[in-house]
């Protein structure tokens, strides 16, 4: 009887831990399109498009490899729905002795599949995603090595001397661990930046789009300029273009923001990641190797390894660690609905109708703009995080749960009492107009802070302050400004409140 390996639309690597022992003449890998994945949120079309198109690229390849796939496409007429009502049909169809499957990326299904051994009454071995550097016991055993605080920055340090990555012996490259105090030029300061490459939709990315377009017709945002890399291929293109074109000024640039320009000098790996299509280690050597050769400078290889192998594989440390309600925490009792505009792009803030309708064009932004427009503007109107955590979940492409919450409920909203963060990332207009052209074109002024036409960034920056002091007041990072607003006088702070409400009164209504 042969084993049943089911393998998930975020699963889409040869190196699986699943695969690692499978025999190919006695396994049935049982791969499913279903319409619970693509509801469970409201995902953007292009979310749906990329992740069912790269499926059907992946499962010709495993053919091509001499892999036995039971591909269940959406459009199957006994398509049951849901990936557990979909194992039920194939363990009827294969009658196999066991499962194996790689754990998924979210509680949720976690949850699903170890229900799957009772409910089926065969064996089901669930294993660890080894497509990770940090095992979950590496990053317990180093959360729990008598530690106060949790900082990426020194898990940072422990992966570096790991793999060995930009590592001189025991010392870092260059003489330091981070770079970044030579990174984050303001927008003004940019030169053009590289154009990124279209892979154009072939035969299979077209019959998707078609029925995500009809399928998902209510779904969010356009799949009119889909061009995400769906194959290893395609992926591995993007990753030379990038480390070519993009990379020498991913260090620099990284944190500018400028108008009609959405990818700038970032990689758009993301999503490859993500789904298996290329792999972390890989790309962090490749990118070692471009400045061991001379073409990128320190910095730039420095910050892009320390997103992958620290940022990416720290929040899913964090994720895992936290458990199922790591989602719902709310440490500043923020419960503002979020606002209509963030499904339509529909606002007079230029800042967020720029990173907004970006991100419904492309299913993309890049990290400041989620962090310091989208998540800054719910953070400081008090916008309840599980409703922009969801938000965030079904609105990206690279979207999976393990990534995003950490970075939604913790690094963007605070609402896990600072568990990845010293300090809320809270900013008025002030940030927005150092950091990128938007302020330009912007019907408020970033220069008042109250008034008609003043910026409502700088008003609701305050208010955050003042209405969260009880429970952020003795956050040492955060004296200075609380030391400004105690130095206003009265007539002043009240005319900030008072158009802070008036803007949050508004906003209950929007758009
Ligand atoms: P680049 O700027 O080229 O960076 C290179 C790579 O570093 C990325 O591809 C990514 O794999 C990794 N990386 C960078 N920052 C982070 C980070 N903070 N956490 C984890 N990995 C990081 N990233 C996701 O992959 N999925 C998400 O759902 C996601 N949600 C986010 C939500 C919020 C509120 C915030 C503030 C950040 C989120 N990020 C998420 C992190 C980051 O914004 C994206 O990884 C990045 O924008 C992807 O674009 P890129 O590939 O062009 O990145
Ligand atoms: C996100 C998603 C969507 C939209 N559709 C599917 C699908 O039809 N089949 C599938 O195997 N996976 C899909 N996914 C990805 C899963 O939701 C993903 O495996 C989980 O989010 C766990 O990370």
């Amino acid at each position: 009887m042969p084993t049943l390996i089911p393998i998930l639309g975020d699963q889409l690597s040869f190196h699986l831990a699943s695969l690692a022992d499978a025999d190919r003449a006695d396994s049935i890998l049982l791969m499913m399109e279903v319409a619970e994945e693509a509801g469970y949120v409201r995902h953007h079309k292009a979310k749906i498009a990329l992740i069912l198109s790269a499926m059907r690229h992946h499962a010709a390849a495993l053919r091509a490899a001499g892999w036995q796939v039971d591909y269940i496409r959406l459009d199957d007429p006994e398509n049951s729905g849901s990936f557990t009502g979909e194992v039920a049909r194939a363990i009827a169809r294969h009658s196999p002795d066991r499962i194996i499957i790689t754990e998924p990326g979210e509680w949720r299904l976690l949850a699903a599949i170890e229900a799957w051994e009772t409910l089926f009454g065969i064996p089901v071995s669930i294993r660890e995603d080894s497509r990770f550097i940090a095992s979950h016991a590496l990053f317990n055993a180093w959360a729990d090595d008598g530690r106060k605080q949790l900082r990426m920055e020194y898990f940072y340090r422990l992966m570096r001397r790991e793999t060995g990555l930009l590592m001189e012996g025991d010392q870092p490259a260059g003489g330091q661990w981070n770079f970044d105090a030579e990174n984050r030029r303001p927008a003004r300061e940019a030169p053009v930046p590289p154009a990124q490459p279209r892979h154009e939709p072939d035969a299979v990315t077209r019959e998707v789009l078609t029925l995500v377009a009809t399928r998902f017709a209510e779904h969010p945002g356009s799949i009119d300029h889909f061009a995400f890399a769906v194959t290893r291929e395609q992926a591995e293109a993007q990753m030379l273009w990038f480390l070519n074109h993009a990379l020498p000024g991913f260090g620099d640039w990284q944190d500018a923001m400028l108008t009609g320009e959405p990818f700038l000098w970032h990689s758009l790996l993301s999503p490859a990641l993500n789904i298996g299509l290329i792999d972390p280690l890989e790309l962090c050597r490749a990118v070692e190797s471009a400045w061991r050769a001379g073409r990128v400078p320190i910095n730039a290889a420095e910050g892009f390894i320390r997103q992958i192998i620290g940022w990416r594989e720290y929040v899913r440390g964090i994720y895992w660690r936290e458990g199922p309600h790591y989602v719902e925490r709310n440490h500043l009792h923020a419960r503002r609905p979020l606002p209509d505009f963030y499904w339509t792009g529909a606002t007079d803030l230029n800042c967020l109708g720029q990173a907004l309708r970006q991100t419904l064009d492309h299913g993309y932004a890049h990290h400041i703009q989620r962090l310091m427009i989208t998540g800054n503007f719910a953070l400081i109107a008090g916008i309840d995080p599980h409703a922009l955590h969801q938000w965030y979940l079904a609105i990206y492409v690279d979207a999976f749960e393990w990534v995003e919450a950490p970075n939604t409920i913790g690094m963007s909203q605070f609402a896990d009492g600072g568990l990845l963060g010293s300090k809320p990332y809270a900013a008025g207009g002030a940030y927005v107009n150092r950091m990128s052209d938007y302020c330009r074109d912007c019907r408020y002024d970033v220069k008042q802070r109250t008034g008609p036409q003043a910026c409502p960034l700088n008003a609701l920056y305050w208010d955050f302050l003042v209405r969260n002091r009880e429970t952020i007041g003795g956050n040492p990072r955060l004296a200075m400004p609380y030391r400004s607003w105690d130095r206003f006088d009265g007539a002043t702070q009240n005319k900030i409140r008072n158009s802070a409400s008036a803007f949050l009164a508004k906003l209950e209504g929007s758009p």
